[in-house]
């Protein structure tokens, strides 16, 4: 199968490191096919920022090559209902997948993030999706996305620190790492920790390859139907919908 794998900030270096924890475990006949958006932020750190990365998944999907599946590789999950009206192919945010795959493994699961100024942005997720009942807290480290990059000994220690306190505070049983950027910390998390880490990248490929062999696609009736033929101005007019579409 051929798994879109958007990256929603313009960081190059993360689009690789994404790419590369989801190939560790994607099954061999997974060809994974990263990309990112032409414009918006380096990182996505707050409401705006994720306002013009949602512009760019849109971008990503109209633009798309074939696919049979996407995944969505930021924690606030941006542009997710506009990539799933755009396409007939499942579509995994990586919060939603890591919500989930938390919720098969713990009772209560605590999400440990980046900057603290992003934890309303995962709660609200909580919330829309559901999870009211089994997140039990969401964490910032104050750690800024770009500094993952480098994924040094700092950022680990930093973030077990966060996770041992957040299993103690909320009485969780599992950890959800709130950034695609963590994805490569997640082995070594789960070794010291010794609770169920979950990375929503290679969470949301799995998922998606489930959803890809049971033959399910997004549902075509209702809100996820195509958008509505119109015109588009401005810089987003070739993202426009016709009646061929
Ligand atoms: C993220 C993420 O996953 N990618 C990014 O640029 N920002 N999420 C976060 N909570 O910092």
């Amino acid at each position: 199968m051929k798994l879109l794998l958007i990256n929603p900030n313009t960081s190059t270096a993360m689009t690789a490191g994404i790419a590369a924890a989801a190939r560790l475990v994607a099954a061999p006949d997974t060809e994974v096919l990263p990309v990112q958006p032409t414009f918006g932020p380096r990182s996505i750190e707050g409401h705006f920022d994720e306002a013009i990365a949602a512009a760019g998944v849109a971008e990503q999907v109209r633009r798309a090559p074939p696919h049979d599946a996407v995944v969505i590789a930021c924690f606030g999950d941006p542009g997710l209902d506009a990539a799933r009206e755009a396409t007939r192919a499942p579509v995994l945010g990586i919060a939603e997948a890591a919500f989930h795959v938390a919720s098969f493994l713990a009772t209560g699961f605590s999400v440990v993030t980046t900057m603290t100024r992003t934890c309303v942005i995962a709660e609200h997720l909580v919330h829309k999706y559901g999870f009211e009942r089994r997140c039990r807290g969401v964490h910032g480290t104050d750690i800024p996305v770009l500094a993952l990059e480098d994924g040094g000994a700092d950022c680990l220690d930093a973030i077990e620190a966060a996770a041992r306190e957040a299993l103690a505070r909320d009485r969780s049983g599992a950890i959800v790492l709130g950034c695609a950027g963590m994805a490569a910390l997640c082995a070594r998390l789960t070794e010291r920790l010794g609770v169920p880490v979950i990375d929503g990248v290679s969470a949301a490929v799995k998922l998606a390859e489930g959803l890809t062999a049971l033959g399910l696609r997004t549902s075509a009736r209702g809100d996820y139907a195509a958008p509505l033929p119109k015109e588009y101005t401005g810089w987003a007019a070739p993202l426009r919908w016709s009646a061929q579409d």
